[in-house]
């Protein structure tokens, strides 16, 4: 199914500008199509009070506006991320702002946080045929606006996912830093409902890694439930308007799974742990979620290997359990730090 998609629609979209195929497909999605692609309740993931039907996500950034709610709702993912919204409307760096590596099956991007402004997301997530639990994905340039989203958005979903971590605009990764951290985290963990997960950047030096060690510390203390590793990697590249932006898919890959695995020895499992970042197929989802991950997020690979990605994971997540002995999902998640501490 994969290698008709390439050859037909994917062909067809990359001749256009990355940012116009996107364009495309967002005018037809907003109307849900009939769902082929069924869960098996071995898949099924607890997250706290809450059941996802399956572990993979669609992750932030696909729809950032709420618009595309019906149609991805379809595609058999057990979330999907929206947003990443903004209080105000916004429009982003100029473009161009998406450059793809083919080869690599990698791509950056420096959208630079376009945004319709929580009033319209809003009003397009209600609009909405909703299908499968949706995670929204929040971001602000001060505490304030961070503080207002969240106020707003609790109320459409027990999940949230406050994103630290955009590498593309001079304040996105303002709170991951751990002072601004620290103080965001105070004031989210005293208004919470439900939960709260914070997206990350790629752990690349030693000073990323103590960073996010604190950060891991302050999750705990302020009772944030989990952690997205990772965003997109903070690259230069001189085809695009702004002149950097950050790296997605297969190239982030080992990236990610490092992250998630500094995450998980910090944790002391009381993290919930959702691994994002060049996950293609489902090998590279089980190793995310041995090493610790409850779910796994895609974007990249939607991208290069079209909407049957979520099904296929699936089925193979499901042949793999059978073939290494698990029950099911949960067996699996963690085993890496189980064997280890046996
Ligand atoms: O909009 C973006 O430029 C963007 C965001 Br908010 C993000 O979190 N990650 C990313 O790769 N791009």
């Amino acid at each position: 199914m994969n290698k008709i998609y390439e050859k037909t629609i994917r062909a067809l979209f990359f001749k256009f500008d990355p940012e116009k195929g996107h364009e495309i497909v967002k005018k037809f999605a907003r109307f849900p199509i009939p769902t082929f692609c069924r869960d098996t309740t071995e898949l099924n993931v607890r997250i706290k009070n809450y059941k996802l039907r399956n572990p993979v996500g669609l992750a932030a950034g696909f729809d950032k506006d709420a618009k595309m709610i019906s149609l991805l709702s379809s595609l058999g993912f057990g979330y999907l991320v929206i947003g990443s919204v903004l209080k105000q409307e916004s429009m982003g760096n100029p473009k161009p702002r998406i450059v793809r590596y083919e080869n690599e099956q990698s791509m950056v991007n420096s959208m630079g946080l376009p945004s319709v402004g929580i009033d319209k997301f809003v009003k397009n997530y209600l609009d909405s045929i909703i299908r499968t639990d949706i995670f929204i994905s929040i971001a602000g340039n001060t505490l304030k606006e961070f503080i207002d989203v969240y106020k707003i958005v609790k109320k459409l979903t027990p999940f949230i996912e406050l994103n630290l971590s955009c590498p593309n605009t001079e304040n996105g990764r303002l709170f991951q830093d751990a002072d601004n951290f620290e103080t965001l985290a105070e004031y989210v963990s005293k208004l919470k409902d439900g939960i709260i997960f914070v997206k990350v950047s790629p752990v690349i030096n030693r000073k990323d890694a103590e960073n996010l060690i604190t950060i891991v510390e302050l999750c705990k203390k302020f009772n944030i439930d989990g952690i997205t590793a990772v965003n997109a990697l903070p690259v230069k590249e001189k085809s695009i308007s702004v002149g950097y932006g950050g790296l997605s898919g297969k190239k982030i890959f080992n990236f990610m799974l490092n992250t998630i695995s500094l995450i998980k020895e910090y944790s002391n499992d009381k993290l919930i742990l959702n691994a994002c970042g060049g996950i293609f197929n489902s090998e590279d989802a089980f190793k995310a979620l041995i090493l610790g991950a409850s779910t796994v997020q895609v974007y990249t690979s939607l991208i290069y290997k079209g909407p049957c990605i979520t099904c296929e994971i699936k089925k193979g997540i499901n042949v793999l359990l059978k073939k290494n002995g698990f029950k099911n999902l949960e067996e699996v998640i963690g085993y890496k730090s189980k064997l280890s501490n046996k």
